[in-house]
């Protein structure tokens, strides 16, 4: 604003070194400094131009966006964090893997051997329970223990999308009992804030967390917009619930958040159905999304374990690059 009217600035000091001067001179205590940093974070206003923001060398970069780019372990420690959320940033540091595999598979055996196989690999691993033609109570248990045997969190990608009463009860029960064995579950936010409120009367209290749609990636989406914009106002006002969102980029700074991105192959492109895909690295590099969600990119490869270990490193290498040209 003061640009606009003609006075020019130039800082001499960063807020943050200003911080960091002040807890060194024990003239604010460690409190303060993790409160001023946050609304710091919260607040920064400045956006690099999209395309060209990876083409700045980092020491140009203004300081304040520099500290956006936390990496993983520091986003885990931060004292609003939801638990949950905290546990994946951690799950994804100790592994190096960003990758969330989508186990699209409609046999509960193979879906069963997909995760002990490619369990080392993976942050996630996202299922569809309504396709199995073979679901029992015991499959749910045996996947519960591979999550835990190769430290993996489970998201069931149901997409909830009813008022808060009937989204109660399909989370709770019916045959699959979804609350009982998966991590993550998430929501379309087309039936208002009601969706996320029946979730987490259900959720909240077993320690689960909900992502919200806030953009998809199949061509011709409506979730754009002012309807991204409400999802990110809920996912706001229900923090202690909400963990992140499906999107296809980065849109929403608070680093508590964690986004998550399907529609993502080594080359970019898409299917016969609307599916659009973006690579590794123009999803956890150029867009600033944490996690990749990868379903026919590993399962018709000819070697799917291989094929993870290549989108775990692309997606990993994406997020290493992302960091240290933020000077982190
Ligand atoms: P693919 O085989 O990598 O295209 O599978 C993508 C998976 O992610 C699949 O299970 C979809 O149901 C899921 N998905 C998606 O592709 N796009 C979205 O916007 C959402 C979920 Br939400």
């Amino acid at each position: 604003m003061l640009h606009s009217v003609g006075i020019k600035l130039h800082p001499i000091i960063s807020m943050s070194k200003l911080l960091d001067v002040l807890l060194a001179a024990k003239r604010i205590n460690h409190q303060t400094f993790q409160n001023v940093s946050k609304f710091i974070m919260d607040n920064n206003t400045f956006r690099p131009k999209e395309e060209n923001a990876s083409d700045v060398p980092a020491t140009k970069k203004p300081r304040v966006e520099q500290n956006l780019q936390l990496s993983y372990a520091d986003r885990a420690k931060l004292p609003n964090i939801h638990p949950l959320a905290s546990k994946l940033l951690k799950i994804m540091e100790d592994k190096q893997s960003n990758l969330c595999v989508s186990a699209d598979v409609t046999s509960s055996e193979e879906l069963l051997q997909l995760a002990d196989s490619l369990g080392p690999k993976i942050c996630m691993l996202k299922t569809h329970v309504d396709i199995l033609k073979d679901y029992t109570v015991a499959f749910s248990q045996k996947l519960q223990v591979l999550a835990k045997k190769h430290n993996f969190l489970i998201f069931e990608d149901r997409k909830f999308a009813d008022i808060g009463n009937t989204v109660k009860h399909q989370y709770e029960g019916g045959l699959y009992q979804i609350s009982s064995w998966s991590h993550i579950v998430n929501a379309h936010v087309v039936p208002g804030p009601g969706v996320v409120a029946g979730l987490s009367a259900v959720g909240k209290a077993l320690g689960r967390g909900c992502l919200l749609i806030a953009q998809m990636s199949s061509q011709g989406s409506l979730a754009t917009g002012e309807y991204t914009k409400a999802a990110l106002k809920m996912a706001e006002d229900h923090s202690d619930f909400v963990i992140g969102f499906i999107c296809v980029s980065k849109i929403n700074k608070k680093p508590e958040f964690i986004h998550m991105t399907p529609g993502v192959q080594m080359q970019a492109g898409g299917d016969m159905l609307g599916q659009q895909y973006s690579t590794p690295e123009e999803v956890i590099h150029n867009h600033g999304s944490d996690v990749i969600i990868v379903g026919r990119g590993v399962l018709e490869a000819p070697d799917r374990l291989k094929a993870a270990e290549s989108y775990r490193k692309s997606g990993w290498d994406a997020y290493t690059k992302r960091l240290s040209q933020s000077g982190q």
